[in-house]
């Protein structure tokens, strides 16, 4: 028996088989736990609906949801709470800021428009899904998992405004955390290495990162979906019943390094 066995999560954040989103999924799943995903708009239902089914998880459990409409939030907990009579585990893993804030120097690309609308997408989203799942999570040892990238608190070029979103919502994991303990849930977010997703399609320079990667990190690698996938499966069930606030890098240990020489 696995030891997710007897839980329900929801996922938020499968674009695709690449997403970590579905690397999580692919761990839950492994382990024993039962899963609803959401999907942002029509585009995306399709391969939300192949990963569930390859899952082998309830396909009628697919919900649509932008996280920039209050109304799409709340509809997914009406809807979900018709299926299940509680929810134990939340994941976030959406991430967006406008392409052309991602390219480029800082004060050259941001706006008030792409900072309102990575902060929104980005960080917000966590504390309105966080506050609309609340009545179905409570008493029951819940769980909530965001992801977030080092370029919170570390400065990577081009990442730019969405630098500012990530350290806002590693903020949300502890004002959360403080707020939710109380009720027994607990809230942590993963700090991932970078990895060839969707959301890193046509970055310019993506590659490079990727190759510094590999000679710059402790590990010598990148980090895979399945390595973050069961990092999120740990921290979403019991055995880390005592770690809440946190934010725990997997990334091949790239973020402890102050200097890097080169090898050759
Ligand atoms: P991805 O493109 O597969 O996933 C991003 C998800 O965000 C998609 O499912 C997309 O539908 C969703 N999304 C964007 N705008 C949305 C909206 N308005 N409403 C609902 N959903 C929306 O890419 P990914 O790399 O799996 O990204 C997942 C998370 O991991 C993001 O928070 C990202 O910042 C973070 N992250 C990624 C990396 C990396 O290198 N890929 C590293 C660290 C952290
Ligand atoms: O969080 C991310 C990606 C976030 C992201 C990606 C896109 C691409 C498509 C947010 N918004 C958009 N908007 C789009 O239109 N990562 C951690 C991956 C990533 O993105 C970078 C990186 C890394 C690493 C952008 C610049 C520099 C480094």
């Amino acid at each position: 028996m696995g030891f997710m066995a007897g839980k329900k999560a929801l996922i938020v954040g499968v674009a695709s088989d690449r997403s970590i989103a579905s690397g999580i999924a692919e761990a839950f799943a492994r382990e024993g736990c039962e899963i609803a995903f959401t999907y942002q708009n029509d585009k995306l239902k399709s391969r939300v609906t192949k990963l569930a089914e390859r899952l082998g998880q309830n396909t009628d459990l697919l919900y649509p949801c932008d996280v920039s409409s209050d109304e799409e939030i709340d509809a997914v907990f009406a809807n979900l709470g018709k299926e299940w009579d509680g929810l134990d585990i939340l994941v976030h893993s959406v991430g967006f800021a406008p392409r052309e804030q991602l390219a480029g120097g800082f004060v050259e690309s941001i706006t008030r428009e792409g900072f309102a609308i990575s902060h929104d997408i980005s960080a917000y989203s966590l504390a309105a899904l966080a506050k609309a799942g609340l009545p179905m999570m409570q008493g029951r040892n819940g769980a909530i998992l965001t992801m977030t990238y080092n370029a919170a608190t570390q400065v990577v070029p081009n990442y730019n405004v969405m630098g500012l979103a990530k350290a806002s919502l590693e903020s949300c994991v502890r004002f959360l955390a403080a707020d939710l303990g109380p009720q027994g849930i607990r809230v942590n977010a993963i700090s991932a290495g970078a990895v060839k997703t969707l959301a890193a399609a046509g970055i310019s320079g993506f590659r490079k990162m990727l190759s510094y990667a590999e000679k710059s990190a402790p590990l010598r690698r990148t980090v895979t979906i399945d390595e973050i996938g069961n990092a999120a499966a740990f921290l979403c069930s019991d055995l880390a019943s005592g770690i809440t606030g946190e934010t725990t890098f997997v990334d091949a240990g790239s973020n402890i390094m102050g200097m890097v020489f080169d090898e050759d």
